[in-house]
């Protein structure tokens, strides 16, 4: 997979990049991730790439020539253009599946006060990480930018997504290593026991209990 993020804050996106997980994925080719300067895009004398809004009321305002020349050339036949804004539909885990199947993904970060509206024509989707703002869509961009890229082929274990969180809408089973006895604080015996259905029972059980106490909204959609 290839993901090409415009960004107006390319510094933001160094560690993400080359720490953990990601550098990893990135070292063994199972993605490629370019990050843009939407500066170097702006055909302005001064590289301006935002400005006082018509109207007035709220601040500087991304002009569109920039962002407008990125994508088109960046854009492929393959590509599936995601514009990064709070008003966006709200990402869940079966889009990263869904996105994860994606030959190419471009991503958009807005940032300031706003984006020039016709900006939302070059998108196929916008999305949003949650009901908070955040100062610009670098930081959504990295979040759905992670949650794509550890499903890929060959970037994590196979069958350790099947026990993530969400996955049919259930949160996690609990987890515990050495030792057997921290502070009075019990390993449940079960998971001593060395028996596998009783322990896979066990955890599903779990897995039941914590959605239903913490999160019954996602049972439902069960
Ligand atoms: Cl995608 N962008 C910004 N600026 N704020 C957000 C967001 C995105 N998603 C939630 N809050």
């Amino acid at each position: 997979m290839k993901i090409d993020i415009l960004t107006l804050f390319p510094g933001m996106f160094e560690g993400f990049l080359n720490e953990s997980i990601i550098a990893r994925a990135r070292k063994k080719n199972h993605v490629q991730i370019n990050v843009h300067d939407i500066r170097a895009y702006s055909k302005d004398p001064h590289k301006k790439v935002d400005d006082y809004g018509y109207g007035g009321g709220k601040g500087m305002v991304l002009m569109p020539q920039p962002i407008f020349d990125a994508v088109e050339d960046l854009k492929t036949e393959e590509s599936k253009v995601l514009l990064m804004t709070p008003q966006g539909e709200p990402y869940k885990q079966e889009k990263a599946y869904d996105l994860s199947k994606e030959k190419h993904l471009i991503i958009i970060c807005g940032h300031y006060e706003g984006f020039d509206e016709r900006i939302r024509s070059l998108a196929d989707m916008e999305v949003s990480i949650g009901d908070y703002v955040l100062t610009g869509g670098e930081l959504a961009s990295m979040v759905i930018t992670d949650s794509i890229v550890r499903l890929l082929d060959g970037v994590i274990a196979k069958d350790s997504h099947i026990q993530d969180s969400f996955h049919e809408n259930l949160l996690d089973y609990p987890v515990y290593t050495k030792p057997e006895d921290f502070r009075g604080m019990k390993v449940p015996a079960v998971l001593l026991s060395g028996h596998h259905k009783n322990i896979n029972e066990w955890r599903y059980e779990e897995q039941r209990k914590r959605t239903k106490l913490r999160r019954p909204d996602l049972l439902e959609k069960r």
